[in-house]
């Protein structure tokens, strides 16, 4: 990493001027002000900004209710119980019948810069009306889930939003993961209905979706449940072909046919599926904890968790996270580049933005096509003000040199955001200095896929932000610190990131799986929610996230769990016994480094090495397969029979700084592991 900005690193960076004039929250006197309401009187605060939205019916009981105590029964979390919403209603039809029917609210921009589309609040409305009264003569009712394998397109809002207005869980699952991966969430999630597109181009490389879906749709089947309906957006056709044809891949022969597979008892095309359906369509009114949706997110076991959010509280968080966290004004130009397949999608390109009738910015392709200059490009394009993207991604752009960012003007923009993993101090000053000239507000936002919205995060008006600290908690939000024995951290220190108390848009579950949702977020310290990070206060009571302290991976912002990863390398038959721990990495912030013992007498041959990455991209997605293997002729164990990663993990950096060994069962097994080490990792 560059060294240059040393001494940079410790200074504060007080919120651009005129930003702050204007701002939402525009000091820090306000932000005490307001986070000291939002703690001690939560009805009165949440209470007024429930104002702005519209429901059917208020409340009957408590406005909210909660027991974050294990010990003392069951967990639950509630908000507005009795209360009757919808969600597409409040980011629809709200605008609509107020006037903002007109508004752009995404301009869509596709993989080819050609290829770019407009939507307004009204037409993104009658589409939704019309796919909510498809999906309901499909037979989609009231709290059934439906899967959602799409790429980036106007039909995945239309989607989502769809499920919303008629009480259905939409089940997102990213595009970028393989059948099997699929199939177990399709399965889990009880989906008989699954939404899916012909295909997608990223960048020069074809993803045919709907081929990935067919077979997801036959292991569920062999797995003795039957997908009812697959619903396909015909999108390849209706694009600018400046990649070669529509190939298999550049330079490819076979021509890709969408058809081969297609079951019509159970495919049908999106546009025969609206064929005579209504234009009207009265929302479903739900009550404030009917279920909005599940994301599934990697569990430490190594089978994904259903994270399941409800109605009313998420609305209220994501708006209101929203609207602070990036200072939103109407006249704002929002892009978030993260797919909606991530919570980040979810809460900040949907929902979100939507609820805040913004105009954003929705973008099908990568950093990297046609050039490096495609985000510069499309910030100038359409003038965005609002840039929300991953520390992953600033670095690769960063390491494209200064002079591509400086070629394109960006004056447009003001707050810069970034989200999925610890930004490194070295990448938040280049996004600061470099992309916004040193005159926007850096934000920093912390938080996960359980947490629904922005848990810490500076405010671009009111912080003074530190590079590489999320700075102070959201309103609503309590974080501590504890120690191992669960003793808490008072002051300046460092330790386990809890959560004392809930906000409106935590998770209220695991789908189908409570007991689980107890025992991976309560049951390690009673009274808390516990986020698997660890963190550090400083004098200052910033908060710095160092990261996961539990058996995940932080691949390029994504969520991957050590034995997820381990459980795909194991079925190879020439594998007894494997090992996968982070190692550093300076673009993805963390690679999958997995030490591999093969059986007795069989060879560490490079087709072996081969067949292992295949296996880890067909039973997950490309993006989680191994960036190292190494040859383990005996793996580090404790006596009493427990892998020490954390020895593995100073192994794979080369580090011979081991710590404390007096547990290992075996010294032997260290000098061999440090011989076979993968060179260059
Ligand atoms: C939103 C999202 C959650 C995990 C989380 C943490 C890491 C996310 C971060 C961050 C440091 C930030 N993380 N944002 N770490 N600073 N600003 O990414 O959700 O995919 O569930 O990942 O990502 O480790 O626990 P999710």
């Amino acid at each position: 990493m560059a060294t240059h900005v040393e001494g940079l690193v410790d200074e504060v960076y007080l919120p651009p001027a005129e930003l702050a004039r204007g701002a939402h929250c525009s000091s820090m006197e306000q932000y005490e002000q307001l986070y000291k309401q939002s703690i001690d009187e939560p009805e009165t605060f949440w209470g007024e900004i429930a104002k702005q939205f519209y429901w059917r019916q208020p409340p009957t009981g408590a406005f909210h209710e909660f027991n974050f105590d294990a010990s003392k029964g069951r967990i639950f979390v509630e908000w507005m119980k009795g209360a009757q919403t919808n969600m597409s209603y409040n980011c629809l039809d709200r605008h609509v019948e107020a006037g903002h029917g007109d508004q752009v609210a995404f301009y869509w921009e596709g993989n080819e810069p050609a290829d770019s589309a407009r939507l307004t609040y009204a037409e993104l409305l009658q589409r939704v009306k019309r796919f909510s009264n498809a999906l309901r003569s499909l037979g989609v009712r009231r709290s059934d889930s439906v899967a959602l394998y799409m790429p980036m397109v106007p039909e995945l809002l239309v989607a989502m939003l769809a499920c919303a207005r008629i009480g259905a869980v939409h089940s997102i699952v990213f595009g970028g993961y393989s059948s099997d991966a699929l199939a177990d969430r399709i399965l889990d999630g009880h989906c008989r209905l699954v939404i899916t597109a012909d295909g997608v181009w990223r960048g020069n490389k074809l993803i045919k979706l709907k081929h990935i879906t067919d077979h997801a749709v036959e292991l569920c089947a062999a797995r003795g449940h039957p997908v009812e309906r697959v619903v396909v957006v015909r999108h390849l056709p209706r694009l600018h072909h400046l990649v070669p044809s529509v190939g298999d891949q550049p330079g490819g022969s076979e021509p890709y046919n969408v058809k081969t597979g297609w079951n019509s008892g159970r495919d049908m095309w999106w546009d025969d599926a609206l064929e005579g359906v209504s234009d009207e369509c009265e929302p479903e009114w739900v009550d404030a904890e009917h279920p909005l949706f599940m994301l599934y997110t990697s569990g430490s076991t190594g089978k994904p968790k259903g994270v399941l959010h409800t109605t009313a509280g998420y609305m209220l968080y994501v708006a209101t996270t929203f609207k602070y966290s990036f200072d939103f004004h109407p006249e704002d130009v929002y892009w978030c580049t993260a797919d909606i397949g991530w919570i980040t999608g979810h809460s900040y390109v949907t929902y979100g933005p939507m609820l805040n009738r913004a105009t954003s910015v929705m973008f099908e392709g990568t950093p990297f096509y046609p050039t490096g200059d495609r985000m510069w490009e499309v910030i100038d394009k359409y003038a965005v003000s609002k840039f929300y993207t991953a520390p992953t991604a600033i670095r690769a752009l960063m390491r494209l040199g200064d002079e591509t960012v400086k070629r394109h003007s960006r004056q447009s923009l003001k707050v810069l955001g970034s989200v999925g993993e610890p930004i490194n101090p070295e990448a938040w000053l280049w996004y600061h200095r470099v992309v916004g000239d040193a005159r926007c507000a850096v934000v920093d936002t912390f938080w996960q896929t359980e947490t629904g919205g922005h848990v810490i995060t500076p405010l671009p008006g009111a912080t003074p932000t530190k590079p590489g600290s999320a700075c102070r908690p959201f309103f609503g939000v309590q974080p501590a610190l504890l120690d191992e024995q669960g003793e808490e951290i008072h002051g300046p220190g460092e330790g386990y990131l809890v959560f004392r108390r809930p906000w409106p848009g935590i998770m209220r579950t695991v789908f189908g799986n409570h007991e689980r949702f107890e025992t991976t977020y309560f049951k390690k310290f009673n009274g808390f929610y516990c986020t698997g990070d660890g963190a550090r206060r400083d004098e200052d009571g910033y908060i710095w996230v160092t990261g996961r302290i539990d058996d995940m991976l932080n691949v390029s912002g994504h969520l991957l769990s050590t034995a997820q990863i381990e459980s795909a390398l194991i079925e190879h038959p020439d594998v007894s016994e494997t090992a996968v721990v982070a190692a550093p990495h300076s673009v993805k912030g963390e690679c999958v480094y997995c030490f591999v013992t093969t059986r007795h007498g069989v060879a560490w041959t490079e087709q072996l090495q081969k067949q292992l990455i295949l296996k880890v991209r067909e039973r997950i997605a490309p993006f989680a397969a191994p960036d190292y293997l190494q040859y383990a002729p005996g793996l580090p164990k404790t006596r009493s029979g427990k892998i020490m990663r954390r020895v593995l993990r100073k192994i794979a950096q080369g580090d011979r700084d081991l710590g404390d060994l007096s547990t290992l069962a075996d010294p032997g097994v260290i000098e061999p592991l440090f011989e076979h080490r993968c060179a260059g990792a």
